[in-house]
């Protein structure tokens, strides 16, 4: 068995009395069972960086991080990876800024992740690299001499040619990505884009879902990402007799709960998700006092303009619906940028009556399943899910909507408060079913499965 390298910009290191996230979830088997390196950034930016990364042995894993250049960082995190792809991979090309000296940021980053990494890595290796943050750390490996197999794994979405030319130096970021041996994405649609943009672009032959490339097959795949939903579930059975979850039932009364979960990000659709309940107010008074919506927008990127600005338009509109809607013994909207401790949140999405994610554009979305992979089986809740999230594609029984549509989500909702235990059951049982198949664990041995092969 050929032992797994990963390479992600944030390294989790396993603490105590911390639940592991989705990424760690998912390669926790590989990379145990291989005896894995993960290697990334340490979190700490110093004027000149040694280059040398701090190892350190947990459980059989190894985990390598180095220091970044203080004078990059910027530029390479908040400049081209997210003032610059991240709109443009999320389609938002108003929002897309591009400066060349943040470009050269985000390759000397590149650069000098690859070049401490290299010591590390054994020619049998399997490297696999994930996210927009490092595109072009493949190329600088194999500039570097490395010919094992690198692939690479896109969390978010990639758009269709058309938009992705906006972006000057497209096509470097395409030619780099194609040093990979495999290229990997949340679905079918953004695995297209990729794979049609870039053989239009740089006028490539195709065999199957493979791009040639020199004579080399660079193979692409779409790699749906899960969650480990039993143990979601579980925590979510847990939490729901907690005090938080207690106390957040008691202050609800009989009142339905509406909740909302995402990073405080303008991908996730929340100006309009909250037009949408304004909405749903205003239409349909028989609702006002009977539901309560909480939304907990963790505060994120606040070093990007464009977060900043969105958290104030958040803000305000949030006043603006508790002035017009509440009354002394009421608040239609609780609006939270704090973060709430997984397991409060999971506890909370059980006794949600109805879960409202609604992004703009996502490349999966893991609130959708993991709010599918809380309910109670007896009472489930109802999932109110955009169709431009990546778990659209297989959440299908969830109400769909536009998320560019306020009244269709002020409609939904209306749908979903009054819908059937009957009809909810069978929408959940479906849901879960997928939920439950698709997991973090078969997404990570999928795509190193194929990794293996190519
Ligand atoms: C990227 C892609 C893709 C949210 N608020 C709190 C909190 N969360 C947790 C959720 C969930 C995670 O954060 C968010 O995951 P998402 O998948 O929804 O979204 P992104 O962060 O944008 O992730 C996305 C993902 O990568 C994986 O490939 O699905 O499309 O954009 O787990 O529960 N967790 C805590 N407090 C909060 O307030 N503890």
């Amino acid at each position: 068995m050929a032992r797994l390298v990963n390479v992600s910009y944030r390294v989790a290191i396993p603490k105590k009395g911390m639940s592991a996230g989705g990424l760690a979830v998912g390669l926790a088997e590989s990379l145990k069972a291989s005896r894995g390196l993960w290697f990334g950034w340490s979190g700490h930016t110093v004027a000149e960086p040694s280059g040398k990364a701090e190892v350190s042995e947990i459980g059989g894993v190894t985990y390598a991080t180095v220091d970044l250049a203080t004078a990059d960082h910027g530029p390479f995190y908040a400049g081209f990876s997210n003032a610059t792809l991240w709109p443009l991979l999320h389609y938002r090309l108003g929002l897309m800024e591009f400066d060349r000296a943040a470009f050269a940021a985000y390759r000397r980053v590149n650069a000098a992740l690859a070049e401490a990494l290299m010591p590390l890595l054994r020619p049998d290796d399997l490297v696999w690299v994930h996210d927009y943050q490092l595109m072009t750390l493949g190329a600088e490996l194999r500039q570097r001499g490395f010919a094992g197999r690198i692939g690479f794994f896109l969390h978010v979405p990639f758009p269709p040619r058309d938009i992705w030319v906006s972006l000057p130096q497209g096509a470097v970021l395409l030619e780099a990505l194609l040093e990979c041996d495999l290229v990997g994405f949340q679905t079918e649609t953004d695995r297209g884009n990729f794979f049609h943009g870039a053989a239009r672009m740089l006028g490539l032959q195709t065999e199957g879902n493979a791009l040639i490339v020199k004579g080399r097959r660079v193979a692409t795949g779409a790699f749906p990402i899960g969650i480990d939903a039993g143990g979601f579930a579980r925590t979510a059975v847990r939490a729901a007799t907690g005090k938080p979850v207690r106390q957040m039932r008691e202050s609800l009364g009989d009142r339905a709960l509406i909740i909302g979960a995402d990073r405080l990000d303008y991908s996730k659709g929340l100006i309009n998700r909250f037009r949408g309940f304004d909405h749903l107010l205003r239409s349909n008074p028989a609702q006002r006092r009977r539901v309560t919506y909480l939304q907990v927008a963790a505060r994120s990127r606040v070093e990007v303009a464009q977060y900043r600005t969105l958290r104030r338009e958040l803000d305000q509109l949030a006043g603006r619906i508790n002035g017009e809607h509440a009354d002394f013994d009421w608040m239609p909207l609780r609006y939270m940028t704090r973060d709430v401790p997984r397991t409060t949140l999971a506890g909370f999405f059980r006794i949600a009556r109805v879960g409202l994610v609604t992004p703009m554009r996502d490349g999966m979305n893991l609130v959708a399943k993991e709010f599918v992979a809380a309910q109670d089986p007896a009472d489930p809740g109802v999932l109110i899910l955009s169709q431009f999230a990546g778990a659209a594609m297989e959440l299908r029984e969830a109400l769909l909507v536009n998320p560019h549509d306020a009244e269709e989500i002020a409609e939904a909702l209306g749908v979903a408060l009054a819908m059937p235990l009957d009809e909810r059951k069978a929408r959940w049982e479906a849901m879960m079913a997928r939920v439950r198949e698709v997991t973090a664990a078969s997404w990570g041995k999928a795509f190193l499965e194929r990794l293996t092969a190519a």
